[in-house]
């Protein structure tokens, strides 16, 4: 097993520490958290161990778990040198539980309780709310993984397959994030709410995943980077406002998942920036210079640009609904009591980090029109995250914008209105074209499949999603990577396909 030490540049800001914790592998659960200490946890958790297991290999990579795959594992949770590559069987990954460094003198950084010390037992009067964010937060990482089941028999290459199954690995490891605060603090509750996290299934009529996005399927390689770039960035939004809060173990786990979630918005915008490279190349050989000759365009077996922009609206549309509603009650209650903050709280500067008196701009349908009202901050939660979300994704939006000016073609790529397409929150019952027009029902109708991805896209995409598994060979509508993963080089078999 090779081994180096992994130094990422990506690595956010909150996880630097001091205080390094030797991460213990020779225990039957990897830790940081002294498990050993404390028997009764360690054989809760162990008794858990069995069936996620099982849940791993009924719902994870489909095909793939005799495969040897070079994979990071965490060892660690020093941003100097926390993972380290190696070949492992998905089923032999070390699963682990790892809490980012305690910060001595921590206080509570907004609502009522701010400034008192971050709890580091569960306040009792907030017990129900506080579980109910853990168990939403834990459920999205398993239902991503069941989401991505089959994509590995369509990889368009080793090194993306690998990527696939760096993130599905990890996402199981911040189930057991979650799973081991549920245990560790919410006694007999917890435990049971940590059976039902593998219990529910993506997309499943009777039981299905808490959020809307996560019952949607990912199926073919284009829903997957636009689920990586859109949808894990919520994970990042929201993981960011979860370690803020006042209680400290939650706030920890957080800190440290936030370190393994830059890898996974890493592969979201370099596979849509890789498949626009090889849009723009294949145009450019063949002398197209209109996007919208969407006929020639795929006869080259690569995606036109119109579509990427379709399946960027119906991604971008469905993660904005996981921001819950825009004014929001429970979302005032978490902010108040200290359970959640803001992106960024504890460094937000211009208000008191109470927000008794202060107002915030929330765009609203009224009387059929959109209409921009001063509402008080604490309720308008929600949807300060969700602005700061849009204001987020605009980054990779305009990196794929410059490779597209690069390449001599006049398209760009744009973000819709936040009406856009929505179920959940001020603009669920309106129609709302990308430009913020507000629309009929017939006119949206009319419209729609031009916005949102159609049938004709559909068949087109899984024509293209044919396994390309030699090493260093590429799918035609994908480029390859600048860089291999870990500095490896452009041949390497990131996947031994057993
Ligand atoms: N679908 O006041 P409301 C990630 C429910 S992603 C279905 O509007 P609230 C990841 C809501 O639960 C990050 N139901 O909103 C990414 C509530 O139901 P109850 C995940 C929805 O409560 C990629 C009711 O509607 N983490 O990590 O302020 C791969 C009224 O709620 C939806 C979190 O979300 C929806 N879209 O906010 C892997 C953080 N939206 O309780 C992983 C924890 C709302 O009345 N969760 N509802 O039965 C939260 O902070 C909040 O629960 C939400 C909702 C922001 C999700």
């Amino acid at each position: 097993m090779s081994e180096t030490i992994e130094t990422l540049t990506e690595v956010p800001e909150q996880v630097h520490g001091e205080n390094f914790v030797e991460v213990k592998y020779e225990d039957s659960i990897p830790n940081n958290v002294d498990l050993s200490s404390d028997k009764q946890l360690q054989r809760a958790l162990e008794s858990w161990h069995p069936g996620y297991l099982d849940w791993w290999q009924d719902m994870g990579p489909d095909g793939f778990q005799d495969a040897e795959v070079y994979l990071r594992t965490a060892v660690g949770v020093d941003p100097k040198g926390w993972a380290k590559f190696g070949y492992v069987k998905m089923p032999q990954y070390r699963w682990g539980i790892l809490l980012a460094p305690k910060v001595e003198g921590r206080t509570i950084p907004c609502g009522k309780h701010k400034g008192e010390p971050a709890w580091q037992e569960v306040p009792g009067e907030y017990r129900s709310l506080l579980k109910r964010l853990i168990v939403v937060q834990g459920d999205t990482e398993p239902a991503s993984v069941e989401q991505q089941r089959y994509l590995g028999k369509t990889a368009p290459s080793l090194y993306d397959m690998r990527n696939l199954f760096q993130v599905n690995v990890e996402e199981g490891r911040h189930l057991w994030a979650m799973v081991y605060l549920l245990v560790k603090h919410f006694g007999k509750d917890g435990r049971e709410e940590a059976q039902a996290l593998l219990e529910r299934r993506s997309g499943q009529q009777d039981n299905p995943r808490i959020l809307g996005a996560f019952n949607e399927r990912t199926p073919d390689w284009l829903s997957f980077f636009m689920f990586t770039y859109f949808t894990d960035r919520d994970g990042k939004m929201q993981l960011a406002a979860l370690a803020e809060s006042g209680f400290d173990p939650l706030s920890r786990s957080c800190r440290f998942m936030l370190t393994e979630e830059a890898h996974h918005l890493f592969v979201g915008e370099t596979g849509v920036g890789r498949t626009i490279e090889a849009t723009c190349a294949a145009m450019n050989k063949a002398g197209i210079t209109d996007p919208y000759d969407v006929e020639r365009i795929r006869a080259l077996g690569v995606v036109d640009l119109p579509l990427l922009q379709r399946k960027a609206n119906f991604h971008m549309s469905v993660t904005r609904d996981l921001f819950g509603s825009e004014i929001s009650s429970n979302a005032a209650d978490a902010f108040n009591s200290g359970l959640k903050g803001r992106f960024n709280e504890a460094a937000l500067t211009g208000d008191d980090h109470q927000l008794h008196d202060a107002t915030y701009t929330v765009t609203r349908v009224v009387d059929g029109k959109l209409v921009d009202e001063a509402v008080p901050a604490l309720r308008a939660i929600n949807c300060r995250l969700l602005d700061d979300y849009i204001a987020d994704c605009q980054g990779g939006i305009d990196r794929w914008n410059k490779a597209i000016e690069k390449a001599g073609i006049d398209f760009r790529m744009t973000q819709p209105h936040k009406g856009f397409n929505r179920r959940i929150g001020e603009f669920a019952k309106t129609r709302i074209s990308p430009a913020g027009e507000i629309l009929s029902e017939a006119q949206w109708e009319a419209k729609k499949g031009e916005w949102l991805p159609n049938e004709a896209d559909g068949a087109f995409i899984q024509s293209l999603m044919k396994p390309c598994t030699a090493p260093g060979q590429y799918a035609s509508w994908i480029a390859p990577p600048r860089m291999g993963i870990n500095g490896q080089p452009g041949e390497y078999e990131y996947v031994k396909i057993a």
